[in-house]
């Protein structure tokens, strides 16, 4: 993974988890993404038992590449934040700042993307308060749908901890998704401030694959 200096986190409900993990994970600039639950009260939430909770997905990246800012317009510009709540608090749009700067740049956004939509956004916004993993298998969902890939991706990721860690496996799973293109995804490696041998392993780990 790139050792980035300073990493900040969002926090965003926008429907199923599942794509905007691959949408945001295909994004350069980002380091890390994982999905889980927020914005509720119920304890130990779960898939099963999610309670007032919301489908959670968190990213960390580094914001001397991409700034919360263009990530809040990938977040409006990727989902419909006025479908209200037709399954409870499960799939609502929700936001989740996590400093006065976070704050701003949200209201900020939000202004320009209300001109561009037309109407009022309803979007959930409120400080961040707690964030639950979901569980392991709703992790990079779509790249567990290759299991013949994650099995060549072994010697990489031999626990779980290590494919949600990894700016490696965000990339592939969006990749898997749709977003993004190897070939690129080879340029922005050989830039990553990450040992040269790590790097020739992962771009040789690119070469070698077989989807
Ligand atoms: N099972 C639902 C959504 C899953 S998402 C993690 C579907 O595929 O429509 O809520």
């Amino acid at each position: 993974n790139p050792q980035a200096v300073t990493v900040e986190t969002a926090t965003f409900g926008m429907g199923c988890f599942w794509g905007p993990e691959a949408m945001f994970g295909s994004t350069q600039g980002v380091l890390r993404t994982r999905v889980g639950f927020a914005g509720g009260t119920s304890p130990k939430p779960t898939y099963r038992h999610m309670g007032d909770h919301t489908e959670t997905v968190e990213i960390d990246f580094d914001p001397t590449i991409i700034s919360y800012e263009e990530i809040l317009r990938k977040f409006w510009q990727n989902h419909y934040p006025n479908r209200g709540n037709y399954k409870g608090r499960q799939y609502i749009s929700m936001l989740r700042y996590r400093s006065g700067q976070q704050k701003e740049a949200i209201k900020k956004v939000r202004k320009e993307m209300e001109r561009n939509l037309g109407e009022a956004i309803e979007t959930e916004i409120a400080e961040y308060e707690n964030f639950t993993m979901a569980d392991e298998r709703h992790q990079k969902y779509y790249l567990k749908r290759y299991p013949n890939t994650l099995q060549q991706l072994q010697d990489l990721f031999p626990k779980p901890e290590l494919l949600i860690d990894s700016t490696f496996a965000a990339r592939l799973n969006g990749f898997v998704k749709g977003y993004g293109k190897l070939r690129l995804l080879k340029n922005e490696i050989a830039l990553w401030n990450i040992d040269e041998e790590d790097k020739e392993v992962l771009l040789n780990k690119l070469e070698t694959i077989k989807w």
